[in-house]
């Protein structure tokens, strides 16, 4: 069994609640048990979400140690952290990037990721689901 750790960063505690032509109505509490019994035989599943760029950081570094990969979805730290970047760049378990809406069919200053270049693999736009591909591949990795 493989332990992968999900990171969801800023506002997206607030999935299922406001904006669903965006990014959907299901919550993510409800939408992590459903991939929980998904991923039941290969994978141990853990959910940290942090509206903070400082506890997201924390939350990468202690992961290196103790998780066989990682999940980042870091909100609206995507388009401006480099701090962020290089706490993943220091990781050498998979990583994988995913956006919940198709950034680049959006603003302009969502189209570009710091994160990217130091993640195995992106998943952009395929709602929610986007979660469970990425566990497949950080399960393939
Ligand atoms: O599409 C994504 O997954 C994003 O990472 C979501 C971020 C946004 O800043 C990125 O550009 C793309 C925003 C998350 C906000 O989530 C909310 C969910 C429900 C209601 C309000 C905000």
């Amino acid at each position: 069994m493989k332990n992968i750790l999900i990171i969801n960063g800023p506002n997206l505690n607030l999935l299922g609640t406001r904006q669903p032509h965006i990014y959907g109505s299901t919550t993510f509490a409800s939408y992590f048990s459903e991939l929980e019994t998904i991923f039941s035989e290969s994978a141990i599943l853990h959910y940290f979400q942090s509206n903070s760029e400082g506890a997201i950081i924390d939350k990468i570094q202690e992961s290196a140690a103790d998780m066989d990969g990682l999940v980042i979805n870091a909100g609206a730290y995507t388009h401006t952290s480099v701090a962020i970047h290089d706490a993943l760049a220091n990781m050498e378990i998979p990583k994988m990037e995913v956006h919940i809406s198709n950034i680049h069919k959006r603003e302009s200053f969502r189209h570009h990721s710091y994160l990217s270049s130091v993640c195995d693999g992106i998943v952009i736009g395929m709602g929610l689901k986007g979660y469970k591909w990425a566990v497949m591949q950080i399960l393939d990795l």
